[in-house]
């Protein structure tokens, strides 16, 4: 449609005003497009273990029980994006409880996942179900699932926090509440997730409703491992190298509506080739070192090193070394494909 100016710009500056007035926008009386592009304001960054860790040691300075904060947690805070969470859509944290502590029990409406790092003893219980939390598993709690963490070791636990709440908050849907108690009662059988739904392939044909989490909740690193390396004898993809996702065994779907969980080898000496997607991610380098190129920049990754992947950046990874890179990611992938928006090139 080609617009004729018949009147002049006062009167059109006049027009807009009553529009304004109105409550209305007349976005042709700008130039560009009807609908406002928005660049990304994710940006790729790298943060470092040697880093973050003092930081977070020294963190408990400051956060003490008798202050009464209820999760002493350090964010990966993407310079780019104004809300300090580590992607638009990703907030990642780490957390850092001493021993006899306990993170008490809350719920609230973004899902989150908890990935084990360093030390033994911590647990997290959910809806009942008490999860103890070796280095390397992964532990659900989906959105409005009661949660307590506790480390009942002899030493400090530091575990990652991945949540969804930038969407949830975006939505509009922010709400949560405290337990009446700092603590769940766990009258169940310990790993009740497990024993339930524990054996991909197997599912139970009841559940007593209101005994526990209806789903599994507890990943193992064990054989989260073992299938990774039978993987790994196997067909790598040439932009990921070896990669799964982890998903909920009784519907094979991603653990979580809006977050996926991914464990992933670059194998020693493989490059990968690049590749972009329209969604983003949070990565963990849980063992070896690599190199991975954001949008023409080089980031050279350690074990416990976190990087961010920003929607659209094209990204390739390389492990120069003798030993395996394995990389956890966080990465948003379900809610963009449950929109009809994930788009993925080479
Ligand atoms: O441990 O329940 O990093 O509620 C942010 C919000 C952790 C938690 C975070 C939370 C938690
Ligand atoms: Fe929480």
């Amino acid at each position: 449609m080609v617009l004729h100016v018949t009147q002049s710009v006062e009167a059109l500056e006049q027009y807009c005003a009553t529009l304004r007035a109105a409550g209305l926008d007349a976005p042709w009386s700008r130039p560009g497009p009807l609908i406002e592009p928005k660049k990304t304001r994710v940006e790729p960054r790298l943060w470092r273990w040697a880093e973050i860790e003092p930081l977070l040691r020294r963190s408990a300075e400051f956060v003490t029980p008798e202050r009464g904060a209820e999760r002493r947690i350090l964010r990966l805070a993407n310079p780019g994006v104004p809300e300090r969470t580590s992607t638009h859509t990703l907030s990642v944290a780490v957390q850092y409880l001493l021993p006899g502590e306990v993170a008490p029990a809350h719920r609230h409406t973004p899902n989150a996942i908890r990935f084990m790092m360093h030390g033994r003893g911590a647990y997290t219980t959910v809806d009942g179900d008490k999860c103890l939390m070796a280095p390397g598993d992964l532990v659900l709690t989906p959105s409005m699932t009661w949660h307590d963490h506790g480390n009942e070791g002899t030493e400090p636990v530091i575990w990652l926090d991945g949540l969804d709440s930038p969407i949830v908050r975006y939505l509009e849907a922010l709400s949560g509440e405290p337990h009446a108690m700092d603590r769940q009662s766990t009258g169940y059988l310990a790993g009740l997730s497990e024993r339930r739904f524990g054996v991909a392939g197997l599912r139970p044909t009841w559940v007593p409703p209101g005994t526990g989490p209806a789903r599994l909740i507890h990943y193992r690193w064990e054989p989260t491992h073992a299938a990774l390396l039978r993987l790994a004898e196997l067909e790598p993809s040439p932009f990921d190298d070896v990669m799964m996702e982890y998903i909920d065994p009784a519907t094979g779907r991603s653990v979580l509506p809006t977050m996926g969980c991914y464990i992933q080898m670059i194998r020693p000496g493989v490059r990968t080739r690049a590749h972009r997607q329209t969604s983003s991610a949070v990565y963990a380098v849980l063992q070896g070192s690599g190199t991975s190129v954001i949008d023409g920049v080089r980031y050279e990754w350690q074990q416990g090193d976190f990087f961010v992947v920003p929607p659209r950046a094209l990204h390739a990874h390389a492990n120069d070394d003798a030993d395996p890179a394995i990389l956890f990611s966080l990465q948003d992938v379900p809610l963009l494909t449950a929109l009809g928006l994930y788009r993925e090139e080479g």
